[in-house]
């Protein structure tokens, strides 16, 4: 072989090997689901919720499941151009008039993105207390933080099977415990999402198995206060969509 050849044919060995290397990355952004619903990216590293909640949870949790309910709502919507041209908070809200044939569908997979687009942003904090007027509206209609916490805890704890946990607000900034089966949420009845938890197995299961109330107590210690204000504020402008 001669000196040119043998440069060819190392090249094209590298070549080969670098898109052997390339293409399952490749083929899973080919494979990603198309359309009008995205899965956003968490706001944080995997990392950042530990030790409360492990990594391989958040990333299994984000990169699995949540993306599984945008996949499917996008292929739910895709011969629905009116549907796939609603924004999802009113998709929610509007389930009622939603075709009939897709109107579950859209029920488990849109309130499964609107929940777990709501989970990621109130997540990645310190936990601690809500501060100003977040904290008097807790004081005020959930009766102070330690007693939030015991009956968001215990609601959460009575889900049967899969489902969450909320606090709601309405406009005026009044706050009130929710919790739903499934993927449903507090949307679906007009109201706005101040935060939730997910008490869905695959929320802790990996780390806290059978122990939900474990997992409840310990999932405060990584709320982000500071954004659910930010929530909070964004709902008394009227500009909280999800
Ligand atoms: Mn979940």
């Amino acid at each position: 072989m001669s000196a040119m050849n043998r440069r060819t044919a190392l090249l094209a060995g590298a070549s080969l090997v670098a898109t052997v290397f390339a293409s399952p990355r490749r083929a899973l952004a080919q494979a990603a689901p198309t359309g009008p619903f995205s899965l956003p990216p968490l706001p944080y590293a995997p990392a950042a919720n530990e030790p409360h909640i492990d990594a391989q949870t958040m990333e299994i949790h984000h990169g699995r499941h949540h993306a599984a309910y945008v996949g499917n709502l996008n292929t739910l919507v895709k011969d629905h151009s009116q549907v796939a041209a609603m924004p999802l908070e009113q998709i929610l809200a509007k389930l009622g008039e939603m075709p009939e044939a897709i109107r579950t569908g859209l029920r488990n997979n849109g309130g499964g993105h609107a929940n777990h687009t709501m989970f990621w942003q109130v997540m990645g904090g310190k936990g601690g207390a809500p501060a100003g007027d977040l904290a008097a509206a807790v004081t005020r209609d959930l009766g102070g933080l330690d007693k939030l916490k015991a009956d968001f805890n215990g609601a959460g704890a009575r889900v049967f099977g899969s489902g969450w946990v909320f606090v709601t607000t309405d406009r005026a900034g009044k706050l009130a415990l929710a919790s739903k089966p499934n993927q449903d949420t507090p949307l679906m009845e007009g109201q706005h999402v101040l935060f939730g938890n997910d008490v869905w197995e695959h929320a802790y299961y990996l780390k806290y198995q059978n122990r939900r109330p474990a997992y409840l107590e310990a999932w405060w210690n990584v709320v982000d206060w500071a954004k659910v204000a930010e929530r909070y504020a964004a709902a008394k402008a009227g500009s909280l969509k999800i």
